[in-house]
């Protein structure tokens, strides 16, 4: 059987090859793919940021722990968005600008495709021009931002108010999430909806697109 806690320290060490094997072995078992992830490489990932808050670990540690989760995710990701089937929406997903985190707006996006939506991924550090880009030119209902930086956050508030001068708000709904983010912020800057996890950004855009 996988060994997840050797999937655990390998996210913490940063040490990829492992991370990869180890995740071969639990799809072969048919293990769940958000167990996995939920379960054993987003808690490896909150113990490089709190050791990185410690000063434990430096920059480079946080690359090489992004590197393995990645590694991992790559397999997993076609896993979720298989989990789809008929269309329930076109959603544009991206990491606010100034912000470079990508692996749980990845997430999100793969999920959201497991649930039956066609995803637009805008990548990261996503000015909010792109946003309305995708709105009037690919017809998205609902745009998802992120942001894991408390200095990003208020790219929200600029997107979010960016979309209403363009006159494209009322087109679309808008969800935020990422670490930092709370109920509150979503609520102060007129955000449609917050999702703590990859998990509520499904249920929340298929509830805010009346599809259940
Ligand atoms: C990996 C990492 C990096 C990697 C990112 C690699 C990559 N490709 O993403 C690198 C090394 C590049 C990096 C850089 C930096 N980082 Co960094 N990083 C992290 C770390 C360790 C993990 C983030 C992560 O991937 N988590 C796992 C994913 C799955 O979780 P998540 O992103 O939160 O997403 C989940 C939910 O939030 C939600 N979600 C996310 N987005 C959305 C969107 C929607 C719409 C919804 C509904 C839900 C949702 O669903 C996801 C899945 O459940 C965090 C610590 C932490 N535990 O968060 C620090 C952290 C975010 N980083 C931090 C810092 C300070 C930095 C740097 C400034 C460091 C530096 N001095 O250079 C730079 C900034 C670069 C930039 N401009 O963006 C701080 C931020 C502090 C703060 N409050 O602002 C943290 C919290 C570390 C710490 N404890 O101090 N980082």
């Amino acid at each position: 059987m996988a060994d997840l806690r050797k999937l655990y320290d390998a996210v913490l060490n940063g040490d990829a090859k492992t991370a990869v094997a180890v995740t071969k072995e639990a799809i072969a078992e048919d293990m769940d793919p958000l167990a996995l992830i939920s379960g054993t490489m987003v808690p490896a990932m909150d113990e490089v940021g709190r050791r990185y808050e410690e000063e434990e670990y430096f920059v480079p540690e946080l690359l090489l722990a992004a590197r393995a989760m990645k590694g991992s995710l790559e397999l997993l990701g076609p896993l979720l968005a298989a989990r789809g089937a008929r269309p329930t929406g076109t959603v544009a997903i991206g990491t606010v600008k100034g912000d470079l985190h990508d692996i749980g707006k990845n997430l999100v996006g793969s999920l959201l495709e497991g649930g039956g939506f066609e995803v637009i991924d805008l990548g990261t550090d996503v000015p909010p021009e792109k946003f309305i880009e995708a709105i009037r030119e690919k017809g998205a209902q609902v745009v998802c931002l992120s942001a894991l930086l408390t200095v990003t956050m208020p790219s929200m508030k600029t997107t979010i108010e960016a979309l209403k001068e363009a006159g494209v708000r009322d087109r679309v709904k808008v969800l935020v999430g990422g670490a930092p983010v709370t109920q509150k912020y979503a609520d102060d800057i007129g955000a449609d909806g917050y999702g703590e996890s990859a998990g509520n950004a499904v249920s929340l855009a298929r509830k805010l697109c009346g599809v259940g």
